[in-house]
This record gives C-alpha cells, structure tokens and sequence, in this order.
C-alpha cells in the first residue's frame, strides 16, 4: 500500500457481498488482472453492501462496492461503473432459468411457463424499487403481477392448471433475485395452481439442489461469466431453459462523485 494513492482514499477496500456470489470471484480475479496489490475484497451480503454504500453517500465519502444492474441502487443513487477494458466482468451477461433434469416429464405446466418466462431490467426494477420502499417482497410480487396482467397472460397462455402439485424452487438473497422468485412463485400458485416452496439459500446449495434434483429450478443463473464455475461443475445434471432476462451486468461500482472513471485509476 502506498501513500497518497488512490487506494488510500478507499482504505484499499472493495466492499463486496456473499461469499459464494459470482461477483466475488470475478472480483477476486479481477484484482489480479489490474494488478490492484494491497486491496482487500471485504465479504459481506448484498444488504451489508448497500447499508455502507448508503452510509458513505450520506457523508459523500468515496466507497467502491461490487455492484450489478438490475438493482434498485442505481435508481435512488447517482451512480457509475468503472470501465472494465479487461472484460474482467464479461460482456453480454444473462440470466438464465435452469431446471432440474426430468421437470419437463414430471411437471409439464410448470415447465413450460418456466421456459416462456423472460422480461426486461426495466420490469424487474418495478419490484425491487417496490421491497426497497418498504413492500414485503410477496405483496410486491403480488401487485406487480396484477398491474401487468397482459403481460402475465402470455407467459400462462393455454398451459393447463394443477391441482395443488408441490414445486421448490432456490434462490440467493440478491436484491434482483428476491424479486424475480418471488414473482414466479406468486404465477405458479395463483396463475397455475402449484404449491411453491422457495428456499432462500446460499449461491452453491442453490446450483447443488438443482442439480441432484432435491430443487425442481432456480432463475437466479447468470451466465455465461458469473456463474461459469457453478455452471462447468454442474451442467450435465440440469437443464438451461434459456434466459430469463438479457442485458444484465456485473461490475465494480462508485457513486458519481467519486473522481475515477476505470477500474485501471484505482492503482494510481
Ligand atoms: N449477483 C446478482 C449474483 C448473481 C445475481 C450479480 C450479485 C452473483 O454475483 O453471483
């Protein structure tokens, strides 16, 4: 660590969130590839991440997190990513659902929603900017499907209801990942009639319970950057039902005011 470097004005810290968390991990590679000796990759939750990021705001401090879009922090903070020249993030990321093998055979209705299922950050946004102002993550699931009717109606157009068939599926506390499952399961129960259990588990019990087919999907897969580790060990178990949403990103983030623009500044 040097003296009057940038790093200093940081503490040399990333404030980073879970462990198991793809971000992590390309953060922790990242670091290598800039050659950003001296700094630390704080471990954390995604909760913990935005209460110091909205800690350091408040006093304009500088603070460098491990940021992804959708998330409703770029709509109630001025925000920026620090360009990435290395592609240490990736390029055109996405977010797949991927279901367990014998799905389609076993729960057919479920299935074929799960795989006409796709929308866009903007949709997603709607939910998360409605948890973050205080709604419970099933009410705002619950109204966001309900305003969005015709929308809802595609995705559950011709496919036959259950009777109260059982369905599990797997999720990692991120802010984007609450939202998106707990929209599915609000369709799956009251659009489909399926009971749903939703488990809100680490990122490696979410990709491992798919896989041995104890859960029957997650749409919490971001590929092909982000979860490629998960992906690698476990893809001949599962079945990818394409992607949910497109478009998405990964990177290291600071609020506007902080005067760097690349992930290269922050070894000057
Ligand atoms: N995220 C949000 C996750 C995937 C969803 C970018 C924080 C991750 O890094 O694994």
């Amino acid at each position: 660590q040097r003296e009057n470097s940038v790093g200093t004005l940081f503490d040399y810290n990333i404030i980073g969130i879970d462990p198991g968390s793809g971000i992590m991990k390309s953060t922790a590679l990242a670091l290598q590839d800039y050659k950003l000796e001296g700094w630390n990759l704080i471990e954390g939750s995604s909760a913990a991440m935005t209460a110091a990021l909205d800690k350091a705001i408040r006093k304009e401090e500088p603070i460098v997190i491990t940021g992804w879009t959708p998330h409703w922090m770029f709509n109630k903070y001025d925000l920026k990513y620090l360009e990435d020249p290395l592609k240490a993030y990736g390029d055109a990321e996405e977010i797949h659902t991927v279901a367990r093998l014998g799905l389609a055979e076993d729960q057919p209705s479920a299935y074929e929603f799960l795989k006409r299922f796709h929308w866009t950050s903007d949709e997603m946004g709607e939910i998360m900017t409605s948890i973050q102002s205080g709604e419970t993550p099933n009410k705002a699931a619950a109204q966001w499907a309900e305003a969005h009717k015709d929308h809802v109606d595609e995705w559950i157009k011709g496919i036959p209801t259950v009777a109260g068939q059982s369905l599990t599926l797997s999720y990692v506390a991120w802010d984007s990942e609450i939202a998106s499952s707990h929209l599915l399961q609000y369709i799956l129960e009251q659009k489909l009639g399926y009971k749903v259990t939703a488990l809100q588990v680490e990122a490696g019990p979410m990709w491992t319970g798919v896989a041995n087919g104890d859960v029957d999907f997650t749409a919490a897969a971001w590929l092909p950057l982000t979860h490629a580790d998960y992906w690698d060990k476990y893809s001949s178990q599962l079945e990818d039902l394409g992607p949910n949403m497109t478009g998405v990103k990964t990177g290291l983030v600071v609020p506007a005011y902080v005067d760097i623009e690349s992930i290269e500044d922050l070894n000057k």
